[in-house]
């Protein structure tokens, strides 16, 4: 590693004159790749030692989905060498900049929560904690949204970059992985030991990547599974070339379309592929005795993906190891966690029966034992027919996962105070009653080193002259910037940085979209996943409103506002890819109106990854976060714009409300129906929208615009969302909450016309954003789940 500017420039132009194309960028980035990746590897060589010899109990993350963004930017930070590097660079001619740029982006992840499996990784490693990641190695990763007439096409993406990647391919590793077939009784060593027939084999070749953590020398494992064919025999009849496609289909994408059977026993076998390719491992390399394991391993599942790991590690105690049932299940109980990610009834996995008894026959008995063994205790519980539904693990030819995965867990979190009080009172009642100290909650965090740090450094410079650098290992001493609440240069500096990051993005804007921005006007951003809960629809809606009412009312001027929206549709979500036809058609009307033009932008920011985020969080002033209460789990996006000194305008739900618990209502702008009202509303039936539009002239109009008018585009564009506001009663409570979101929308402009308040405003939440930092989210989970201990850098 290098201690100065000068020795790393000496050393880069060494590399750089061994290459052929000197001159191309390309080439820079690659030469620093390799530079980088050698500075990681000592370090990860030491650290991985220093764990084996200290017998420290290690954390496993299992995840179907790592959303990691870039890494060699955020590896230089965190190895905090990138002033110098960058500096160098320039003076050798290079933008460090542009160069990250290059890096092709690997996106295995969908949203929420693989962004936050990635953000825990970098924590982890910061902290000093011996935690890795495991999950797939997919090929391509989620797919590129590209717009053609307003519509969103998918073009599949490859990541994989064998040459410059940063990943080791680890052959000496690799495992057979095994599926279908059918069990026989056998007998090994004097036991009775079920032998697996005619199986198609899988093999798991492991790929490694460094995770480096935060100025110190701790580089923990991310371990990304690939799936390739095996030497062993085909069952018999299985045609070779069918065996090879379906093998290159394991890891081949993230969340494959499971409305078919061939798509539902795709997902099962990524699933089980990482959860027995990682506890054979686990279990293989321990360095304890096996009934040891739970004092020296954590197994954490995030969301129900892995939730396969729980009989897949029965199955390796008993079956492999020879370990009776209750032993086993006892070191199950103790080694897995898991963290429930929602509560969307269609988001909690079910898969039938019989397709995964077909797939893992092995599996399926002892999940069917698991299931017996726990009705069987539930039997002298007095509970009726529904209550046993919910405890029911196979009911109906259907297994829950959740409920698998709670039964089977020591500890369940949910993600966000509400989310957990709800999983606990509504939606897991029966589970929490009957385990009644497994549930608490661990509420969500954020990589402030990537999301502030790296994101913005313009505000960390400021962030740092004025209380010092403190706060970049310690986020909660952001605290200390209150004391700049009321000092109007400080203030001043912040809204210039502010101007700064959006004049930034106005550039990336014009340039990829051609679409002129004014850096004046408030940016307001609503960026996630396009989602019925999330009500991207009202927003439009509510833009189109005030389009309506430029255009009527002469005296209407508001002051300048770019709305700009980011967030892909899945596939085969009908629905959200409407609402990003209609967001596209306002905002072509509006971009394009002379009149309106003057004080509304509408941008949607094409192909929303991780790498957009970073240029919209830190420009924006207004942070979006208007989902239907009690729906979102969490949301962690509302905290990397609170970070960066975004004002939240959102309802009363998920981390919302924790947000407004930290800044005060009068530092937000909170809206709409309480989450006890909406399951009010829908626990009663009693909400009907057509009596809320008949005393609403503005909401009549657009409505009428929508369903056949201007906005319907005349293609029949928009039956799903027609199906959803008319024949299914507005579900999201789009038309209930709109005229309350619009008044809030009023009372966030005339503050912002006041720009001194507003920054004041945008002191408080920064200060009071460190608790959104993943790192006291990792110190929670270690000291309350995982018991971790730190292993400092200065043993490493
Ligand atoms: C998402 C929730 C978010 C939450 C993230 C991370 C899933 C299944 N859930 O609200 O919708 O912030 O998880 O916990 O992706």
């Amino acid at each position: 590693m290098f201690s100065s500017k000068e020795r790393f420039k000496e050393n880069f132009v060494a590399r750089l004159e061994q290459r052929e194309d000197k001159e191309s960028l390309q080439t820079v980035y690659s030469v620093l790749t390799a530079m980088v990746k050698e500075w990681t590897y000592d370090d990860w060589e030491q650290t991985n030692q220093q764990y084996k010899e200290q017998k420290r109990k290690q954390l496993y993350y299992f995840s179907i989905e790592f959303l990691m963004g870039r890494i060699l930017g955020q590896n230089l930070m965190n190895l905090d060498v990138h002033g110098f590097v960058e500096e160098g660079l320039k003076e050798l001619g290079f933008d460090l900049h542009a160069i990250e740029e290059l890096e092709p982006e690997p996106g295995l992840g969908n949203g929420g929560l693989g962004r936050l499996a990635a953000c825990f990784m970098d924590s982890l490693a910061s902290l000093q904690l011996p935690g890795h990641g495991c999950g797939l190695r997919y090929k391509g990763g989620l797919f590129t949204q590209v717009f053609q007439d307003g519509f969103q096409t998918e073009q599949p993406t490859v990541w994989i970059d064998e040459k410059e990647g940063w990943g080791i391919r680890r052959e000496e590793l690799s495992l057979d992985i095994p599926f279908f077939g059918s069990i026989e009784p056998g007998i090994e060593s004097n036991r009775l030991k079920p032998v697996l027939k005619d199986a198609e084999w899988i093999k798991a070749v492991p790929y490694d990547y460094p995770i480096v953590g935060a100025a110190g020398k701790t580089v923990n494992t991310l371990r990304l599974w690939q799936a390739e064919v095996s030497s062993r025999p085909l069952p018999k009849g299985k045609p070779r070339t069918l065996y090879e496609q379906e093998t290159a289909e394991v890891t081949d994408r993230l969340y494959p379309d499971a409305s078919l059977d061939a798509g539902k026993i795709l997902r099962l076998k990524q699933q089980y592929f990482l959860c027995s390719a990682s506890l054979q491992t686990i279990v293989k390399n321990r360095d304890c005795p096996l009934s040891d394991l739970a004092r020296h391993v954590a197994i954490q599942i995030n969301d129900t993906h892995p939730a396969l790991a729980i009989p897949e590690l029965m199955r390796i105690l008993m079956d492999e190891e020879g370990m009776q049932w209750e032993e086993a299940w006892g070191i199950v109980n103790h080694t897995i966690s898991y963290t429930n990610h929602t509560i969307l009834e269609e988001a909690l996995e079910k898969w039938s029966s019989s397709l995964l008894e077909r797939l893992l026959p092995r599996i399926y008995m002892i999940i069917q034992e698991i299931d017996r063994r726990f009705k069987e205790k539930t039997q002298q519980e007095p509970l009726d027919e529904w209550q046993r539904k919910k405890l029911a693990i196979i009911e109906n030819g259907v297994v829950h996962m959740a409920t698998l995965a709670v039964v089977g867990s020591y500890k369940v979190n949910g993600v966000a105070k509400l989310h957990t009080e709800i999983l606990k009172v509504r939606e897991m009642k029966e589970l929490n009653d009957h385990f009644p100290h497994k549930f608490h909650n661990i509420t969500n965090g954020v990589a402030h080193r990537r999301w502030l740090l790296k994101a913005n450094p313009e505000l960390s410079s400021l962030i740092t002259s004025a209380v010092g650098d403190e706060w970049i290992r310690e986020p909660i001493k952001l605290h200390k910037l209150h004391r700049f609440s009321k000092d109007p240069a400080f203030l001043q500096d912040l809204q210039a940085v502010k101007i700064a990051k959006k004049r930034q993005l106005a550039d990336y804007i014009k340039t990829h979209q051609d679409i002129i921005v004014d850096p004046e006007s408030v940016f307001d951003a609503q960026i996630k996943r396009i989602h019925g809960y999330k009500r991207q629809l009202m927003n439009i809606l509510h833009i189109q409103m005030l389009y309506n009412r430029i255009l009527s009312d002469r005296s209407f001027r508001p002051y300048p506002r770019t709305f700009i929206f980011g967030g892909k549709a899945a596939p085969s979500y009908r629905y959200a890819k409407e609402v990003i036809k209609l967001i596209n058609t306002v905002a072509d009307q509006v971009n394009n109106d002379p009149l309106a033009k003057k004080h509304l932008h509408i941008v949607f920011i094409e192909d929303y990854s991780v790498s957009k985020a970073e240029k919209i969080f830190p420009a924006s002033d207004v942070s979006e976060q208007i989902s239907t209460a009690s729906k979102e789990a969490s949301g962690t996006g509302n905290m990397k714009f609170m970070m960066n000194g975004a004002i939240t305008l959102g309802t009363f739900d998920g981390a919302n409300l924790e947000i407004v618990e930290q800044v005060g209502e009068d530092n937000a702008f909170i809206f709409g129906l309480t989450a006890r009202q909406v399951m009010q509303f829908e626990k009663e039936q009693s909400y009907y929208p057509p009596d809320i539009i008949q005393h609403e002239p503005d909401l009549q109009l657009v409505m009428a615009q929508l369903l056949e008018g201007s906005l319907s585009d005349g293609e029949g564009n928009i039956s799903a969302i027609r199906n959803q506001l008319v024949d299914c009663n507005d579900p999201f409570f789009v038309l209930k909450d709109i005229q309350q979101y619009g008044k809030a929308h009023e009372r966030l402009l005339s503050a912002f016309e006041n720009s001194l308040a507003w920054q004041e405003m945008s002191v408080v939440n920064i200060a009071q954003s460190g608790i959104f930092s993943s790192d006291r989210t990792i110190q929670e989970y270690s000291d309350e789940v995982w018991q971790l201990g730190r292993v400092p850098s200065n043993l490493l």
